[in-house]
């Protein structure tokens, strides 16, 4: 890259990786952003000491572009801003912090994209990815900007990266040994406008792909099964409804990988994971690994031993026979509804917290008879009890703890019972973020 003078447009974690890669390698970084409340002081810490990246906040002078080799945008920030046209126009390159870190970055990437089940599916191919080799990097939407570790990477790495549409939109060589696309619903549409944009922007995964490479795809969704037939590379689908002659499938429970001969990987009832939605995580992940080379063994230690993403559906432990899950991410009652439909037991759900004016019926509607109590606490409590009267549900027990709620459980559970955390609601109030309503959830479980 010849391009001597770089603007990162963001200065969120994004920026500031992309900005410390691009010092490194001897560029001129302006770091910007739109927003002037920032504290140019604060940037400059996370930056580094010694740093010597200019900062620059609020308007962005035509002067300033007019000096530019090229801009690296950070995924949150809109392509179609009306200074980013105008860059293009003047002939800038634009770029993401995804280009910017494969350009500099060695080894292979293996990539996932997809509407839902992401991260999952990234930190369980991370896993696997570890257990195959020694130099791996579990980068991108994830958290860990793919920047930060790009300069780590040798010929022998691997970066096994979440990347969300926001982060392919700005791509141009990137080239994935192994791409996913899990599933693509209606997200993001005030960034991308349209349905098709959005597609079209996943798709882009796989643009650079040729024949050695691997596009691992949803075969029960129409817009990744079709998109399969046209593909350069090699297409491998999973699915969790029907038997595939090539590919990764449910069939009675098991997880079967064909490629020739059947292999099965394991029994769903050997996985901590729950539900279809991370069955489906699981496939794709083993997919994915098993395209790399990965042998079916490591593979299947693996996915069995993984306990899932901290905090969603997170298996914690098992107590007297009781299973134990964590899901402070659920937040809201959509997120929640997908915590008790993965559940397999009959269940003592912990609910409530924060008050952000959401209704809970269809939330308690979606029990199907697996609730045996609704535990709750927090400033919804009675907000929460009143509408699942309203929708005949009465199992309720009210407490004025978290602490509290989990003894509650531990007490009337059975063998055989599960005891899920799934607030339904923000935990504001009562805890800093869900990450410590989590966290503190597994510590009185293990304290148990
Ligand atoms: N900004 C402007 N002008 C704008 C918009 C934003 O200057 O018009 C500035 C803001 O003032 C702010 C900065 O841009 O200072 C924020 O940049 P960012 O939104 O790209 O956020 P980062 O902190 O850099 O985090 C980004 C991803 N954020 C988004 O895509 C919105 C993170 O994904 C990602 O983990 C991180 O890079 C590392 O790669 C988060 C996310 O919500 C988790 N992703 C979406 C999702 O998962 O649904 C796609």
């Amino acid at each position: 890259m010849n391009n001597q003078k770089v603007l990162v447009f963001g200065s969120g974690v994004s920026g500031i990786g992309a900005s410390r890669l691009l010092e490194q390698v001897g560029k001129d970084v302006i770091l910007y952003d739109g927003n002037t409340s920032l504290d140019p002081e604060n940037m400059k810490a996370q930056l580094g000491e010694g740093t010597k990246v200019e900062i620059l906040l609020g308007e962005l002078p035509e002067e300033v572009m007019k000096t530019l080799d090229l801009v690296v945008m950070s995924p949150g920030v809109p392509t179609d801003l009306p200074v980013v046209n105008k860059m293009r126009e003047m002939g800038i390159p634009i770029w993401g912090e995804i280009e910017l870190a494969y350009t500099y970055g060695k080894g292979d990437v293996l990539a996932i994209t997809g509407t839902n089940g992401k991260t999952t599916t990234t930190a369980l191919l991370g896993e696997i990815m570890k257990n195959h080799t020694e130099s791996v990097f579990v980068v991108g939407n994830i958290g860990n900007p793919y920047t930060t570790e790009a300069l780590n990477m040798n010929e022998k790495s691997v970066a096994v990266a979440e990347v969300s549409s926001f982060q392919l939109e700005t791509i141009h060589a990137f080239k994935p040994r192994v791409s996913a696309i899990l599933n693509i619903t209606p997200d993001h549409l005030n960034r991308h406008h349209t349905m098709e944009a959005y597609i079209a922007a996943k798709e882009d995964v796989a643009k650079n792909q040729t024949e050695e490479d691997t596009c691992v795809l949803n075969y029960e969704d129409e817009v990744t099964r079709k998109f399969g037939e046209t593909l350069k590379a090699k297409v491998l689908y999973f699915s969790s409804q029907r038997k595939l002659e090539k590919g990764i499938y449910l069939d009675n429970g098991n997880i079967i990988y064909k490629d020739g001969e059947e292999v099965v990987l394991c029994h769903v009832s050997e996985l901590k994971l729950l539900g279809t939605h991370n069955y489906e995580n699981v496939m794709a992940a083993s997919a994915m690994a098993a395209a790399y080379g990965v042998s079916m063994d490591v593979i299947r230690k693996t996915i069995k031993e993984f306990a899932g993403v901290a905090h969603r559906i997170e298996f914690v432990c098992e107590k007297n026979g009781v299973a134990y899950y964590n899901d402070s991410k659920g937040t809201n009652p959509d997120a929640a509804i997908k915590g008790i439909q993965a559940m397999n037991r009959k269940t003592y759900l912990i609910g409530g917290g924060y008050d952000k004016d959401s209704e809970y019926e269809e939330w308690i509607e979606a029990f199907d008879g697996k609730v045996k109590k609704l535990v709750l606490l927090g400033q919804t409590k009675e907000k929460i009890a009143q509408a699942a009267r309203n929708v005949g549900f009465e199992e309720i027990i009210m407490t004025e703890s978290l602490e509290e709620a989990v003894k509650v459980c531990s007490e009337l559970s059975e063998p055989g019972d599960a005891v899920l955390l799934s607030p339904a609601c923000a935990s504001w109030g009562m805890f800093k973020n869900y990450e410590e309503r989590g966290d503190k959830f597994k510590e009185f479980v293990n304290a148990l």
